[in-house]
């Protein structure tokens, strides 16, 4: 029996849940004997304590879920661990899987897991307890030094992997987050999780799964016994892809369930009927990426082949069905003129969201943006020596200045705060008001 324990590095935001993927992997890793625990580490803990901690607990392992944002602290943090304390490291995620040569770069991470992690890292902890140091020839995973791992081939059937280990999560007030699938099919040139399923492209047929509904509705109710469920939080990147599965899916639901949820979903992926089936079910709230007003940016640069008047009609038939939409747009795109994020701004009048999200654009390694801007010159060389956040732009554009973005950054800030206060009774005094104001400007210096 192993100890492993998770890092959550928090940057500038303390996101409510903590990475997802390590309460996969701790949930296998606990199917087979091992001992899992999960560290958050915020801003203000120090490597010493993060030390302390390993020692106190006699740590065999340590494993780090990255994303890009949480890279540059984990470039920061982990050289200074390990001249403390010395237990094998292995990253996985996102950011170690497509910029694995950086990564491995950096004192005091050992090794990193490409890909799916589940099997991977059990057989990295169980060559660890065989005292192979560093474990060699571990699909998936990339000792430094060593060329790219072949991948084993997803994870398969999905159903067979246990239930997220809720306690590396940080759930609360029985709001619970619950992925149902693995994979996307859409082509989107911004996202990192599309290029997920390529990495497998080639060596296996397909990366995209889906549990069952069973399974999925065993997992509710296995929550509702054992504590709270009061929300339900569908992290899939989209929930609508398939209308057989939603629809079966939310008959059985609604049978058993009368708790409200949220998804993601793409306007392309909705019909009215579904979403009205939905809604009957519970679905009180669906998030899209919008991304942007122009259709020319969204067709010839994102790869979103989706028209504005389908989103109007998709907004409109989510306002009818009773479900709160959010809106998220991007800033920034590659290619983007200031007349393409007039068209934007003005989409957003149009479409009405109950609530929105605005992101300077940033390239996430992998993604096919991420190729394009490397190789017209967008990026500096120091890219990987800058945050990841998105508020401020990293990168020289032929059609939008540094200047222009943030220009526009602050102009999304603006209607963000008009639309908050637009929502307050109007007997609302001053105090209330200025509270809004000053969080949406936390907020927006968050990015
Ligand atoms: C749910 C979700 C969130 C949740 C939870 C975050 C999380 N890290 O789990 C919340 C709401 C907090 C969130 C926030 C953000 N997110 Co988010 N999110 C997702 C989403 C939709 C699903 C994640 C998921 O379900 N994963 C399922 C699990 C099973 O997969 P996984 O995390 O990849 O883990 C597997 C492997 O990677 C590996 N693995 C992972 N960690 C480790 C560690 C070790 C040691 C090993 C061995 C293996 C391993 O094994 C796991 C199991 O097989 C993804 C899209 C996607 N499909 O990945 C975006 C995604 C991860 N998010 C993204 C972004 C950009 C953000 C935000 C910056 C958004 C924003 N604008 O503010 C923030 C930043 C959060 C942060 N901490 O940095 C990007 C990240 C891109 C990148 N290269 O970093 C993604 C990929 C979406 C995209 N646009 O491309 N997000």
């Amino acid at each position: 029996m192993a100890k492993v324990l998770f890092l959550e590095l928090d940057q500038e935001n303390e996101w409510a849940v903590a990475s997802i993927g390590p309460a996969f992997i701790a949930a296998y890793l606990r199917q087979h004997g091992h001992e899992v625990s999960l560290l958050r580490v915020p801003l203000k803990m120090s490597a010493a304590q993060v030390a302390g901690r390993i020692r106190a607990e006699g740590v065999d392992v340590l494993g780090v879920s990255l994303t890009s944002r949480q890279w540059l602290r984990a470039r920061e943090l982990m050289p200074a661990v390990r001249r403390m304390v010395d237990v094998p490291v292995i990253a996985g995620g996102l950011h170690p899987t497509f910029a694995s040569d950086v990564v491995l770069d950096t004192p005091g991470i050992d090794c990193v897991c490409l890909g799916e992690g589940e099997q991977a890292m059990l057989t990295f902890v169980e060559a660890v307890e065989r005292q192979e140091l560093p474990p060699r020839g571990i699909q998936n995973i990339r000792v430094r030094g060593d060329p790219m791992p072949t991948l084993r081939p997803p994870f398969e059937p999905i159903d067979a992997l246990p239930f997220m280990a809720r306690d590396m999560l940080d759930e609360r007030f029985g709001v619970v987050h619950i992925a149902t699938q693995r994979g996307c099919p859409y082509p989107c040139t911004y996202c990192a999780a599309r290029q997920f399923s390529d990495l497998y492209q080639g060596s296996y047929s397909s990366f995209g799964r889906r549990r069952s509904h069973e399974n999925v509705l065993d997992e509710l109710s296995h929550l509702r016994r054992h504590g709270e469920l009061n929300y339900i939080i569908f992290l899939d990147d989209t929930f609508t892809i398939h209308h057989a599965w939603v629809k079966a899916f939310c008959e059985s639901y609604a049978e058993r369930f009368h708790i409200p949820f949220s998804i993601h979903a793409r306007a392309e992926t909705v019909n009215e009927n579904l979403i009205s089936q939905m809604s009957n079910a519970g679905c009180r709230h669906i998030v899209y990426g919008v991304e942007s007003g122009s259709e020319r940016v969204r067709r010839d640069i994102l790869d979103r082949r989706v028209s504005n008047e389908r989103l109007r009609t998709v907004f409109r038939w989510t306002h009818e069905a009773g479900i709160l939409a959010t809106a998220n747009y991007m800033i920034g795109i590659p290619g983007e003129t200031k007349e393409d994020l007039e068209r934007t701004l003005a989409l957003h009048e149009e479409l009405d969201p109950d609530d929105f999200g605005y992101f300077v654009f940033y390239p996430y390694p992998g993604t096919r943006l991420f190729h394009l801007c490397k190789e017209r010159g967008y990026l500096p060389d120091n890219y990987y020596d800058l945050p990841a956040n998105h508020r401020t732009t990293i990168l020289t554009l032929p059609n939008l200045s540094a200047e222009d973005i943030e220009a526009y950054y602050r102009g999304f800030t603006e209607v963000m705060i008009r639309h908050r206060l637009k929502k307050l009774p109007s007997k609302a005094d001053s105090m209330s008001r200025k509270a809004i104001i000053d969080q949406i400007e936390r907020f927006a210096a968050q990015g």
